[in-house]
């Protein structure tokens, strides 16, 4: 008897978690995909839905593949369109927020190699919740137009 209470509670137990989404706080993480470009900079994109309000408050990926890692917008600046760092990107309960070129990110900088297309990269993302959700992205193929060409200058 002692022993089939034992399975019961761990299989009680692995329910819980599974219910409150255990350490990832339940984020849905759709299509992540990553950018490489030949400068050194890429970014990662993705579309993001928090059962509770949050925020994507940081993210990291191997050195090996980038050696800063930085969560971006792109802002209007007196007609110019520019990236700057922010401090969170919010995450409303339930919302769709989605990161793609000309609007957020998670920007890798100082990226040693540029990423083959069709490669995954894992990114880790940090929310002001504590959780850590860690996702596979796919790099595809950069192009010519999009926000990798604007100008750094203000931030580097
Ligand atoms: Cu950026």
């Amino acid at each position: 008897m002692r022993h089939h209470r034992t399975l019961l509670t761990t299989a009680a137990l692995a329910l819980a978690l599974a219910a409150c989404g255990g350490e990832t706080g339940g984020l849905t993480v759709e299509d992540p995909w990553v950018r490489s470009n030949p400068n050194g900079l890429g970014a990662a994109y993705m579309v993001l839905t928090s059962p509770a309000d949050d925020e994507l408050v940081s993210a990291s990926v191997d050195p090996s593949i980038a050696g800063t890692v930085e969560v971006h917008e792109v802002v209007m600046d007196d007609g110019m369109m520019r990236m700057q760092e922010v401090a969170g990107i919010p995450l409303p309960a339930g919302e769709a927020v989605t990161l793609e070129p000309g609007g957020y990110h998670v920007m890798l900088l100082e990226m040693p190699a540029m990423l083959e297309p069709g490669t995954d990269v894992d990114v880790t993302l940090v929310l002001a919740s504590g959780a850590e959700v860690t996702v596979t992205a796919e790099v595809r193929a950069s192009t010519m137009d999009d926000d990798m060409d604007m100008d750094h200058g203000d931030e580097m």
